[in-house]
């Protein structure tokens, strides 16, 4: 067997989506494996930097990390991408362009209410004084992952436990 070739972390602002990828990706690179970690941070304020938050600029966000994705695979790297990617028609898209078994969906589930609650970047507080527009959760839609191969519940363990779960997870699919 072969490690999946694409890791794709869905999930609401500040559900742990990238948190939890970074910690799979130490692991695995220390495994020897050939990774690399797709988010906000390194495709926002670059290649997608003309982008923001309407439902047309996500839906393209999501299209060109689907496509930069793929062709870091092509390269050989597992990919492990994190982005909110709210919408199911452009996660399908995403899975599509990779061969049966080489796409994995993470749904990083944590539910709006502790989101909000946890609100490490003060972004809820925002949304909520409709200081941010379209904010995921608040003014704009979330679609929860109906068949993830993977389903990890952050209010039951913490970023360490979900990615050492996730991590022997793929592991034991490669026996
Ligand atoms: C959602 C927003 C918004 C709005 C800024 N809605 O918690 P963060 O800060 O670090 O992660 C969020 C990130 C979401 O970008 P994505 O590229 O993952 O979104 S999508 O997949 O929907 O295209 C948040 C910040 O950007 N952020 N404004 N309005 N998140």
């Amino acid at each position: 067997g072969q490690l999946p070739r694409c890791l794709w972390f869905t999930g609401l602002s500040g559900a742990g989506k990238s948190t939890i990828a970074n910690l799979v990706d130490k692991r695995l690179h220390a495994l020897g494996y050939h990774t690399f970690v797709l988010d906000g941070d390194n495709v926002r304020h670059g290649l997608n930097k003309d982008l923001g938050f309407t439902d047309e600029d996500r839906v393209e966000n999501i299209r060109r990390v689907a496509e930069v994705a793929k062709l870091m695979a092509d390269a050989g790297l597992i990919v492990l991408v994190s982005f909110i990617s709210p919408f199911r028609a452009e996660r399908r898209m995403a899975r599509e362009l990779f061969p049966e078994g080489e796409f994995l969906e993470v749904y990083v589930d944590t539910p709006l209410a502790l989101a909000e609650q946890r609100d490490v970047k003060g972004l809820y507080a925002k949304a909520r004084a409709g200081k941010i527009r379209n904010f995921t959760g608040i003014d704009s839609p979330y679609e929860v992952p109906e068949a993830p191969e993977i389903h990890l519940r952050t209010a039951e363990a913490g970023p360490e436990q979900l990615a050492d779960q996730l991590v022997e997870r793929l592991l034991r699919d490669l026996r």
